[in-house]
């Protein structure tokens, strides 16, 4: 294990990375510790990204992804959730109280209830707002680095050297109603291997789905790639694959150039990779009471 905890988080993550350290700190979990990180910009209405005040739908519904892994690769995942604000401890319960790994849409808000957990309106003013602007034009483009990509994807080791990891987010803005990206796919938008470490993505979902790019970027570190070397090679993959070749990432609709996928992954030793297609990733990491935003190398 590395000299002393750590938690590394996608973006400009400095308040929850504290919230986790505290956990840390204590001695806790890795799990708990995730869990309370994630928690963070969850209730925060100013993440767009995420959780409460995250940009709707076309149709203007807040829908919610977020799964969580321990170390005993034990999983938990919520997908198409609304109405709940904070989806990664609905995707805990799944993982703790149910014999499933995944619950969607009704069904899981029928479950979130009967934890305890408050129905909430998540669409605040601002967001609201926002989207009546987009209704005016109802143009869907993927645009790199300009809403504010703030999902969190949030990896830990804790004093005794345990990993847990935690993705949360409300998606893409104005996504089709019921679409599920990679955020809340276990291997997809985390993975967890507790021999290894643990790797987290973000960005244009649907490019991270078709290449399973967290599972990839630990099962790199298992055959003996660095961290950096594992997010470099999921990065390649994805700018290199044959929907690349004929510039079809979205069925036409965009190339290269119009997208941006981030991946982040630390190993049990607690060295840390991070690579993204384009410039403007960053990723934050906390260790021994010292946080820093670092910005991530990219492809292009
Ligand atoms: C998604 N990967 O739903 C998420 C979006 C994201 O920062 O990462 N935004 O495709």
């Amino acid at each position: 294990p590395p000299d002393r905890p750590i938690v590394v988080s996608t973006w400009n993550q400095p308040k929850a990375n504290a919230a986790a350290e505290a956990v840390l700190n204590r001695s806790g979990r890795a799990l708990d510790a995730v869990e309370a990180g994630v928690r963070v910009p969850e209730a925060d209405p100013n993440d767009t990204s995420v959780g409460y005040g995250g940009l709707p739908d076309r149709d203007g519904r807040v829908t919610l992804d977020a799964c969580i892994m321990d170390e005993r690769g034990n999983a938990g995942s919520v997908t198409f959730l609304e109405n709940i604000m904070h989806p990664i401890s609905v995707a805990r319960a799944v993982m703790e109280k149910t014999p499933h790994v995944m619950l969607s849409g009704e069904g899981a808000q029928a479950f979130a209830l009967s934890q305890g957990f408050k129905k909430e309106n998540l669409l605040t003013k601002e967001s609201e707002a926002k989207w009546r602007e987009w209704l005016k034009t109802a143009e869907y483009k993927p645009k790199v680095n300009i809403e504010r990509h703030d999902t969190i994807g949030m990896l830990a080791i804790d004093a005794k050297g345990d990993a847990s990891g935690a993705c949360t987010t409300s998606g893409l803005a104005y996504k089709m109603h019921g679409r599920v990206g990679d955020s809340p796919i276990i291997g997809a938008g985390l993975f967890v291997d507790n021999e290894i470490g643990g790797a987290c993505a973000t960005g244009l979902g649907e490019l991270v789905l078709r290449t399973c790019g967290s599972f990839l970027a630990v099962e790199l570190m298992r055959q003996g790639k660095t961290p950096q070397q594992a997010c470099e090679e999921v990065i390649r993959r994805i700018a290199k694959g044959s929907f690349a070749k004929d510039g079809k990432y979205l069925n036409g609709a965009g190339t290269i150039d119009d997208v941006q996928v981030g991946v982040l992954a630390v190993s049990k030793q607690g060295e840390i990779g991070a690579y993204s297609l384009q410039p403007g990733f960053n990723y934050t990491v906390s260790q021994g009471g010292q946080t820093r935003v670092v910005e991530a190398k990219s492809w292009k």
